[in-house]
């Protein structure tokens, strides 16, 4: 008789946030200085898939990202993450059912890749540590829904928790110190709005100079700025942008989102030293946005596009199927794709999903 496997492949998408998450309360637990708010990119396409695998004859935890062997650092956000999802199987499944197999007490073998595409300069964390719950989940068969998954993806990576939904999706900070209210709920389904297109639009596939978790806590630290977003600002978007996608409102949405944008480069560049994100392509990219919703605005009173960059260059286009075409044909006009790979890194290529 052959012995049985305990080993579980799920899978999570990417998202982009309109309500930018930035900055953090608590470094350790990953506990965010505002509540968030993204669209989901639900496609087959962009994606981590992770397998994980218990056995009790493995030796140590060991993950391989994309074929390369990464090592776990002792209490790092991967292990902190292992070692909350082994807490869990142990106080929700073995504690409750003495037959149930001891995957806590074995080590285990993680192999996750990247369908993202490293051209798409989308960021893989948050799909990543989405994928790398739900796949730990799925093994040790724990009864929790995905806002309570959340809590512990958002240990590893904190826009990964809201990767454990499609469609649309808040991040809500919370207020408890242990951060057992800080995590993600839908906000509605993707088949609520499911006209909804984005355009990834690539400026640059490099690194970025200032990361993300670094960037975000110098901004903390330094901008006064940063401290009116949290208590003025967001509050009322993150409610204002909630109603918009549920009256499948694109005027009211598209507004927020190019504001939320622009303001979190605010308080990248209101920092100390300050920090630059957006690139001449980015800003012209927004130039060519803004005329085209001045036009779309003349001619039918609503907006066409929102456009939203993270940290990065990089921009995604919110948009509507009617007005597809008239972007994607617009960015490649004006910023054409340069056969030269070396080039690349100058222009802006864009890639529909319809
Ligand atoms: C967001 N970003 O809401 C914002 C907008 C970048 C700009 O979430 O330190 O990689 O792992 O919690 O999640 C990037 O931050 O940072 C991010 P950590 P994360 O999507």
């Amino acid at each position: 008789m052959s012995a049985a496997v305990y080993e579980a492949t799920t899978s999570a998408p990417v998202n982009i946030a309109c309500i930018k998450y930035w900055g953090k309360r608590d470094t350790k637990l990953i506990l965010p200085t505002n509540s968030s708010l993204s669209v989901t990119l639900d496609q087959d396409l962009l994606r981590s898939t992770t397998t994980s695998r218990a056995d009790p004859s493995f030796t140590k935890d060991r993950l391989w990202l994309n074929g390369k062997e990464e090592e776990i650092k002792d209490g790092g956000r991967m292990d902190n993450c292992i070692k909350e999802m082994k807490r869990l199987r142990k106080v929700l499944v073995e504690d409750k059912d003495p037959n149930a197999p001891k995957l806590s007490e074995w080590k285990l073998h993680i192999v996750s890749f990247n369908t993202v595409p490293t051209a798409a300069g989308l960021a893989s964390s948050a799909s990543g540590f989405a994928a790398l719950t739900t796949s730990l989940a799925s093994l040790f068969s724990l009864p929790l829904n995905p806002s309570e998954l959340s809590l512990i993806a958002r240990r590893g990576s904190g826009s990964a928790c809201r990767s454990l939904f499609g469609g649309y999706v808040a991040w809500e900070m919370g207020s408890k110190p242990d951060g057992s209210d800080s995590l993600a709920v839908e906000v509605a389904p993707q088949s609520h709005w499911p006209e909804m297109r984005a355009v990834v639009c690539v400026v640059s596939g490099e690194k970025k100079d200032v990361g993300s978790s670094v960037g975000m806590q110098l901004t903390v630290e330094t901008s006064p700025l940063l401290q009116h977003r949290i208590k003025y600002v967001v509050p009322e978007r993150m409610e204002k942008i909630s109603k918009a996608i549920k009256e499948r409102n694109f005027d009211e949405f598209a507004k927020i989102t190019m504001a939320d944008s622009n303001q979190f480069h605010a308080v990248a560049l209101d920092t100390t030293p300050p920090i630059f994100y957006m690139n001449d392509v980015s800003r012209n990219l927004i130039a060519l946005v803004e005329e085209y919703n001045r036009v779309c605005l003349e001619k039918t009173g609503h907006l066409g596009a929102a456009y939203t960059f993270d940290a990065g260059p990089n921009a995604v286009i919110y948009t509507l199927p009617e007005h597809i075409k008239a972007i994607t044909e617009l960015v490649l006009y004006f910023f054409p794709v340069p056969s030269a790979p070396a080039e690349r890194s100058t222009q802006a290529s864009a890639v529909g999903f319809t």
